[in-house]
């Protein structure tokens, strides 16, 4: 009997009569979108438990990059890492912002020794992104910016609920991003959001994702709709319950893989990065050159097996048609970025994922 298919993620959801009593409400007050109760209550509770002071909540997260660009008037060019998923530079684009390329380090994330390079009078911006939820190096990051008078937001639509010594990840930058994708730790179906940290920018957001408007006879900017549904912002609220649980069972299955994949020839597993939370959002590994199989091959087989990893981030967004020529002249050597994005693969990592499809897994990787 063939195996049932093992996806890369599975969304975790809660249990639905759980969810009903929501849908009640909405379908008794009959708010379903424009800042309602939920969106209210949503906003609030993320907050607290993300321990942040304002939060503008999004349709999903490519929304939220493309207006947190426009609601601090981003022009020009934006220095940007290839190595993450495409919607971080087409907010650019979609914002006729030129994406500046920079190379990667070994935390996966934009390095900060390349960044100086990639500066030119028409820099505005540097939109960095916390890969996998790993931290950027945000002091340095800060420093550069400060330096040369540029802003910072970060694309943190991996790293929902990590925190630093500080507290969550996401207070950092001028505006922080997050995804509540299916695929993500914490789902809302489709949502997103932009952290601010003061209230007059929070404002300038609201009124941007709601076409620009102010009151009832007042547009003050050409925004869009990028508005969080009743129903999204209901299904927040009952997964903010659950996402501690959720967190914990992922890491247990980031140490069974740990584990089982210890001492299997070829295969690394990065270092955790230090941090007081973890939110185990992927699991990756590194097929290195004394694998017996490349990377892809690998890929292959165990999708022949039904384990559906992936490649996440290859190609690089820079190979993508619309992006080539957008690195910068005298820091577009992007060759950690290409070597990693040829090495890395995702295995499936989820809360419901069992101990022994695990085992399954790394078997098939030892070769047995
Ligand atoms: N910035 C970064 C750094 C991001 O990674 C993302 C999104 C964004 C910005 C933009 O945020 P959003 O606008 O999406 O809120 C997925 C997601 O669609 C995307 O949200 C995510 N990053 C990216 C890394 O991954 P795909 O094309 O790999 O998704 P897909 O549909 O192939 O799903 C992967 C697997 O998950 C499927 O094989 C099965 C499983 N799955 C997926 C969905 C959608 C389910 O079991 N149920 C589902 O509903 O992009």
């Amino acid at each position: 009997m063939r195996d049932e298919p093992v996806y890369v993620t599975q969304p975790d959801l809660p249990p639905l009569e759980e969810f009903i009593p929501y849908l009640e409400k909405i379908w008794n007050n009959k708010i379903l979108t424009n800042g309602g109760p939920f969106h209210q209550q949503f906003e609030e509770a993320l907050c607290e438990y993300l321990g942040v002071e304002h939060i503008a909540l999004f349709a999903n997260g490519t929304l939220a990059l493309v207006t947190a660009l426009q609601a601090l008037r981003i022009t020009g060019e934006v220095i940007t890492t290839p190595y993450s998923f495409v919607a971080t530079a087409h907010s650019l684009l979609w914002n006729g912002i030129k994406p500046i390329f920079v190379d990667i380090d070994s935390t996966f994330n934009i390095n900060p020794d390349k960044i100086e390079a990639a500066i030119t009078p028409q820099t505005t911006a540097i939109l960095p992104v916390h890969c996998y939820g790993y931290p950027c190096d945000i002091q340095r990051i800060q420093n550069i910016a400060d330096t040369y008078g540029l802003k910072v937001i970060y694309d943190a639509a991996h790293a929902f609920g990590v925190q630093d010594h500080g507290g969550g990840l996401s207070r950092h930058g001028d505006l922080s991003i997050l995804s509540f994708h299916a695929t993500k730790v914490f789902n809302t179906f489709e949502g997103g959001a932009i952290v601010c940290p003061d209230a007059k920018i929070k404002q300038r957001i609201d009124y941007l994702k709601n076409f620009g408007i102010a009151d009832e006879t007042t547009v003050i900017a050409p925004g869009i709709n990028g508005k969080m549904n009743e129903v999204q912002a209901a299904m927040g609220m009952l997964q903010l319950e659950y996402v501690n649980q959720a967190i914990d069972k992922r890491k247990k299955v980031d140490h069974l893989y740990r584990q089982e994949l210890s001492g299997v020839r070829g295969i690394s597993v990065p270092v955790m990065p230090v941090l007081t939370r973890y939110n185990y959002s992927y699991f990756l590994i590194l097929v290195e050159s004394d694998y017996p199989l490349s990377r892809d091959a690998l890929y292959e087989k165990l999708k022949n097996h039904g384990v559906f990893s992936r490649r996440y981030f290859y190609p690089l967004i820079s190979d993508f048609p619309m992006y080539r020529g957008f690195s910068s002249a005298r820091a577009a050597n992007l060759t950690y970025a290409v070597e990693v994005s040829q090495k890395v693969l995702c295995l499936p990592i989820y809360p419901a994922l069992a101990g022994d499809e695990q085992r399954r897994i790394v078997k098939l990787i030892a070769g047995n």
